[in-house]
């Protein structure tokens, strides 16, 4: 049975009803500390705080949980305002599912790591999997932290827990929570609301992005693919494009001719400078068969076209 931690979240709430459709609606249990809405509606659902550690191993007994996804977690702008609530939420969450899979209560994990690891020493350009990491965010240290103590529960209990570093993830159906990528969602609900949108990074910053299609496909793979294929223990480079606030405000205007976008960076920019351009995921293409579906062309209008049958259902 698998167990979403944090299934009303962005990456939680599509990534359930994938795995529901995959492995059936009763082998998918959802948990969050929010409630579910008519965005998630979870067949089998927790009210589950992931740092009570006793709330975490009774759901884990009760549904003979053998696969956790841990998507709990303070996003890089949220963090940045709440460093020790982040540092809590981000590491000690990791820490009680680590500890569990180490007592065998639970069989294999997903943990999702960032790109946020990489800071302003990384090199910029087509990121390699083992470079310099001196993340300068909350978030990004909390991430780095984390891909050292999956790696060490690997080498020294077995552990079978599986990590990808996501770019900044675009969806249509869930809102973003907190993120320095929240623009590339926010943008396509505004030009469906009013005719223009002021962006908070600046035009030209340049980021490594995935749609959610893709998000989810790769958590699901890398969880299905062979133990022994899976030899990065930290956490797997992974992307599918990268684009610009203009690049995206130039495709939606090819929907919305009048679109407007103005700029005005704020506290985010500095964390969006400190990341990488672009990602070299060669490891996870050859070690576990990692292949995008979406560019921006395919994910703006599919974005769009969904937002569309949104609306006019809403109308
Ligand atoms: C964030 N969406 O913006 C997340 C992600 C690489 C970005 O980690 O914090």
């Amino acid at each position: 049975r698998v167990l979403v931690i944090g299934s009303c979240g962005q990456i939680g709430t599509e990534l359930t009803q994938q795995l529901r459709l995959l492995y059936g609606d009763s082998n998918v249990i959802a948990s969050d500390i929010k409630f579910p809405t008519p965005h998630n509606p979870h067949e089998i659902f927790e009210h589950l705080d992931v740092l009570d550690n006793e709330k975490l191993s009774f759901v884990i007994e009760k549904h003979k949980i053998t696969d956790v996804y841990l998507m709990a977690a303070m996003l890089s702008a949220t963090a940045e305002k709440s460093p020790e609530a982040a540092w809590s939420l981000n590491m000690q969450s990791l820490l009680h599912v680590l500890e569990l899979a180490r007592n065998k209560k639970i069989k294999k994990v997903f943990w999702p790591s960032s790109i946020a690891v990489f800071g302003p020493t990384t090199p910029k350009e087509n990121t390699p999997q083992f470079t310099i990491t001196e993340p300068t965010t909350v978030y990004g240290i909390s991430k780095l932290s984390g891909e050292r103590w999956c790696e060490y529960y690997h080498q020294n209990y077995d552990v079978d827990v599986r990590s990808i570093r996501y770019p900044g993830i675009i969806s249509w159906l869930t809102p973003a929570g907190g993120g320095t990528t929240d623009y590339a969602v926010d943008i396509y609900h505004e030009a469906f609301k009013s005719s223009e949108y002021n962006c908070f990074l600046s035009a030209n910053t340049k980021l490594p992005m995935m749609y959610m299609e893709d998000a989810i496909k790769a958590a699901i793979v890398i969880m299905q693919a062979p133990k022994e294929n899976i030899r990065v223990r930290s956490s797997y480079n992974l992307s599918a494009m990268s684009f610009t606030p203009t690049d995206i405000a130039n495709e939606i205007s090819k929907y919305f001719p009048n679109f407007k976008v103005t700029y005005s960076p704020d506290f985010r920019q500095r964390i969006a400078d400190s990341w990488p351009s672009s990602i070299d995921d060669s490891h996870a293409r050859d070690d576990w068969g990692w292949r995008h579906s979406f560019d921006i062309l395919s994910m703006s209008n599919d974005i769009i076209t969904n937002l569309k049958t949104q609306s006019s259902k809403a109308s």
